[in-house]
């Protein structure tokens, strides 16, 4: 089928993607930009090839330079990674279309789930709960629209439906606010998605973000992988995520993901993907599905046992799923602490050269990264740096090991996030379990001070 692939992606997860190729028996391409010539992806890879300067609008993103670093080198897939192209339909399309296989659904089936209308549309027809609201997009006439919302009833969210992630969407409190947040909402699709379609939901005031792993096989095949609960977030960017979700019924999150297998199957997804939901009042509803791998897929990895990256090599060329539904049986408890290269309290992205890394090591732990000593962190990307994954027998293990990883890990010459983390490890609220998305941003002044304090 193919012998070499290349991976459109940088840092850890390109990383990721070279060991998983080199377990397969595969020949890895990596691309880099002019800053990231000596990557540890770079050294990695069997073969690299320089894609433009350090502005990822340039590189990473440049479609015509990575569709023919992967011809001239005779890479038969792409793998997309995480970010950058990885849910870019027109990307997938146009790897297809250069007789190479796209690691990941098709287009057509990014391009649908790109559209959160249809998405929503098509979970509805699979019988999966979504969040109560409009069905399809929103009306020009002002009086309709307010007419829904009144039926769904007060606060409502409008979202742009070629937003996602936590872009294009504002919260609607009252009849009065109503006008404004339309115009303004499609205003901002318009400009930024160059779509102004947008939807409604009755908002959910304090719901937790639990999602579903699934890998199907475009062949009539599909199974789910457990849960992550990933509430603990700022700003849209997750800190720290977790399985089993706290305090959920193992029925209830059964029932949901035998649903998401089946929407799969439905409609003949091809590879990893993940279904987002919000959990409140004891109930899921679907609010956006990833087409990709996720930065967090190691917490499946560690409670399941299963190599999602290597299930998505497989099923790109063309392997049936050798999984089935009753081998999979999550085992104990794990947690992914995300590093980021950035003031632990400000937030402030620090790049920079690492003086000292030393990775942690220990019964139960994982580390992915692409740090290395004397690394340099260049202020052009994201700023994860280094996932931490503890694994143990139950979730007080799990955090237990985390708290010890952390402390053993050194990293020197850059600010990074192990602070917070730490502070969040040791608070009562988080060791209690099942704090909501708002949690971490309300407690960031508390957590602030009880970590200054660890630190003396
Ligand atoms: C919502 C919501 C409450 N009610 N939809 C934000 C990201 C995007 N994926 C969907 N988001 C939300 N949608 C309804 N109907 C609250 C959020 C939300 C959120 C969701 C998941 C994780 C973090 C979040 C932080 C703020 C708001």
């Amino acid at each position: 089928m193919f012998d070499k692939l290349l991976i459109a992606n940088r840092g850890e997860i390109a990383v990721r993607i070279i060991r998983a190729c080199q377990a397969a028996g595969l020949k890895t391409v990596a691309v880099h930009s002019l800053a990231d010539a000596v990557q540890l992806h770079v050294r990695l890879a069997d073969e690299s090839v320089c894609i433009g300067p350090a502005p990822a609008a340039q590189s990473y993103l440049n479609q015509a330079e990575i569709l023919l670093a992967a011809l001239s080198t005779g890479a038969g897939a792409v793998h997309p990674g995480y970010g950058f192209l990885s849910e870019n339909a027109q990307f997938a399309d146009a790897v297809e279309a250069a007789g190479l296989v796209f690691v990941g659904p098709r287009g057509d089936t990014i391009r649908r789930m790109g559209d959160k209308i249809a998405a929503k549309a098509a979970m509805r027809e699979a019988g999966v709960p979504c969040v109560p609201g409009s069905q399809g997009e929103l009306s020009p006439d002002l009086e309709r629209v307010q007419a829904q919302a009144q039926e769904i009833g007060y606060p409502v969210i409008i979202k742009a439906a070629a937003g996602g992630g936590g872009r294009g969407m504002r919260v609607v409190h009252g009849p009065d606010e109503l006008p404004a947040a339309l115009r303004l909402t499609r205003e901002e699709a318009a400009r930024a998605f160059g779509s102004a379609a947008v939807y409604m939901e009755k908002f959910l005031i304090h719901p937790r973000h639990v999602e579903i792993q699934v890998l199907a096989d475009g062949q009539g095949r599909a199974v789910w992988l457990g849960e992550r609960d990933c509430s603990m977030q700022r700003r849209h960017q997750k800190v720290l995520e977790e399985s089993p979700a706290p305090g959920i019924e193992r029925s209830a999150i059964a029932a949901i993901g035998e649903r998401c297998a089946r929407a799969c199957v439905q409609m003949n997804y091809r590879g990893a993907g993940t279904f987002e939901f919000l959990f409140e009042n004891g109930q899921f509803y679907f609010i956006e599905m990833n087409t990709r791998v996720q930065v967090e897929h190691p917490v499946t990895e560690a409670v399941t046992g299963i190599d999602i990256v290597a299930q998505q090599l497989r099923i790109a060329q063309g392997q049936p799923l050798a999984l089935r539904q009753q081998d999979i049986t999550p085992q104990g408890h794990a947690i992914e602490c995300r590093i980021n290269a950035e003031h632990p309290w400000t937030f402030r992205p620090s790049p920079g050269t690492v003086a000292q890394w030393q990775a942690p090591q220990g019964a139960g732990i994982r580390v992915d990264t692409h740090l290395v000593d004397g690394a340099e962190v260049p202020p052009w990307y994201d700023s994860l740096v280094a996932k931490v994954i503890a694994h143990g027998d139950t979730r007080a293990q799990a955090i237990a090991r985390m708290q010890q990883a952390l402390q053993a890990m050194r990293l020197q010459g850059i600010d990074h996030g192990a602070p917070l983390l730490q502070a969040v490890l040791a608070d009562a609220g988080f060791q209690q379990g099942g704090t909501d998305i708002h949690y971490l941003e309300k407690s960031l002044d508390r957590l602030q001070s009880t970590g200054a304090r660890h630190a003396d």
